[in-house]
């Protein structure tokens, strides 16, 4: 897959110059600037604050979101569209949309994400802004508009419904001619989120193919965040955009020490600071692909803070558009939770790839796995062992929006079931021990930990003992937790567990704290 590959560097390189616009900077918390006089524990207690937007939030607990890559490439077979594909060849015989989101829901998905227009510029909906459309295909003899079925089938199910416009368009005439382009661009991103009901992702594509004679198009990113806010504020703004980062692979691996809040380096400091409710551009200083993107070292050298989390997309099967030749290599249910673990588990939410076919249906080997994945899940994930658990140590709060309304609630906050109260230590300690006592011995081999986001991401480092024969016994470790954070173990058989948060820059919060057992 060289063009994925390709796709992969330019992007990665594209956001590294990209300028991300902060829009509604929520009372100096979802961003703040850091000023000149500001010494190391300034900086890091203003990290420790920084939190998500509500859309950041609601995307974020959805944890499972889903990409449906269909379009001219599903019946040319090819992986990137020139944008010159003879549009006779679209005739999915079978569509069923109702079909994708069903078995999306079923694997436990929440939000999915439609390719409306992928590189080639072929619109799944009737765009009256170009011909290069679903109208100008068989499909339904030219009458089709599989964008409103697919909105329709998304409210039917009760599904977050996104949408993916590439940027990239090689087939518009317009393209290069960058005013042009752009209008045409906000045009079509009007379509889109006026005629079809509530819109939750916008996923622009970093990609570009143009090689050096190629046409250069510079994007007005701004004017098309802009508008996205005005008609779908809810919606977040994913990778060329302010509210959701690209993990920065393809793999579906995401960092080991991932954290949300990374430093930016910002245009114009005064302005920030005058600008602080109004909109303002940012730079994210160095490679998105880096290895350590918001250590203690990087925020050192920010001159703002910014929630900007990962979002790891990655392909049920080697391409992104679907291939028969491909059917033999779906992947396994075990490596779907694989998958889990190392994205979702390592705070960011996954966005799983599931490429309907010429039919214009899921295919049998998708569905099989993703079934299968599902059962895995529930075997897993259905019963927490640290549920009601007693704890000894620090204290408990129901989350607020209003800090005053808090209100304690005891240290079983941390393992409540209830993500909405959470533990945390008395006063300021940015370390704490604290001694969890399981209602019967039990066996498991899975540690979940949840911060309470809600509050800023803080835990730098921590690990779980298990009492063995009267002895404590480490188990597991990690670094970050944020969202989620999930570690695999061998199996321990115990009545008893110690949580030793090591390192954390604020008070470290636990909202939730599970022991599993992962299925045989
Ligand atoms: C890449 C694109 O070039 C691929 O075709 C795919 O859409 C993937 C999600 O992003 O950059
Ligand atoms: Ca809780």
């Amino acid at each position: 897959m060289m063009h994925i590959e390709y796709s992969k560097c330019v992007r990665a390189g594209w956001i590294a110059v990209q300028l991300v616009t902060i829009l509604s900077v929520a009372r100096g918390q979802n961003a703040m600037v850091v000023l000149p006089s500001d010494q190391a524990p300034e900086i890091i207690k203003k990290a420790a604050n920084i939190v998500p937007s509500p859309r950041q939030f609601r995307w974020q607990e959805l944890e499972l979101t889903a990409f449906f890559h269909f379009g001219i490439n599903t019946f040319t077979d090819r992986e990137w569209g020139d944008g010159k594909e003879d549009l006779s060849l679209f005739d999915p015989k079978h569509l069923d949309v109702r079909q994708w989101i069903r078995i999306a829901k079923e694997a436990g998905i929440r939000q999915v994400i439609l390719t409306a227009k992928h590189h080639d510029g072929f619109c799944l909906w009737p765009s009256k802004y170009t011909d290069h459309t679903i109208a100008h295909t068989p499909y339904k003899g030219g009458h089709g508009d599989i964008v409103k079925e697919f909105a329709d089938a998304c409210r039917e199910y009760g599904m977050g419904m996104g949408i993916y416009l590439s940027p990239w368009d090689r087939n518009s005439p317009a393209y290069g001619d960058s005013a042009k382009y752009n209008e045409l661009f906000l045009h079509w991103l009007t379509e889109l989120l006026t005629n079809y009901g509530r819109v939750d992702e916008v996923w622009f594509d970093g990609a570009n193919g143009e090689g050096p004679n190629g046409k250069k198009q510079v994007y007005a990113f701004q004017s098309w965040y802009h508008l996205i806010r005005k008609l779908q504020p809810q919606a977040v703004i994913a990778i060329m955009g302010p509210d959701v980062r690209w993990v920065g692979t393809e793999s579906g691996q995401g960092r080991l020490t991932e954290w949300s809040v990374l430093p930016i380096n910002a245009r114009e400091q005064e302005s920030v600071a005058s600008n602080s409710q109004k909109d303002q551009t940012f730079v994210p200083l160095g490679d998105l692909t880096d290895q350590d993107l918001g250590s203690r070292k990087q925020l050192m050298q920010a001159r703002g803070l910014i929630w900007y989390p990962a979002e790891t997309d990655v392909s049920i099967r080697p391409g992104w558009f679907y291939h028969a030749r491909e059917d033999s290599r779906v992947r396994s249910p075990a490596n779907l939770l694989d998958l889990y673990f190392s994205s979702v588990g390592r705070n960011s939410v996954l966005l799983l790839n599931i490429p309907p076919d010429r039919d214009g249906l899921i295919s049998g080997a998708d569905m099989r796995s993703l079934k299968g994945w599902r059962k895995d899940m529930v075997a897993t994930f259905g019963v927490n062992f640290a549920r009601g658990a007693a704890v000894r140590g620090g204290l408990g709060i129901r989350w607020a929006k209003d800090e005053q309304d808090r209100v304690e609630t005891g240290t079983g906050a941390m393992a409540d079931g209830n993500k909405d109260t959470y533990w945390t230590t008395a006063g300021k300690d940015t370390t704490a021990t604290v001694e969890i006592g399981l209602k019967k011995t039990t066996t498991f081999d899975v540690l979940a930990l949840q911060e309470e986001i809600r509050v800023g991401q803080r835990i730098e480092s921590f690990a779980l003992d298990a009492r063995v024969r009267g002895e404590w016994k480490e188990i597991a470790s990690g670094t970050t937790v944020g969202y989620k954070r999930l570690v695999r173990f061998s199996p321990v058989t115990t009545d008893a567990v110690r949580l030793r948060i090591l390192s954390s820059r604020l008070n470290p919060t636990v909202a939730e704290l599970g022991l599993y057992k992962l299925s045989e």
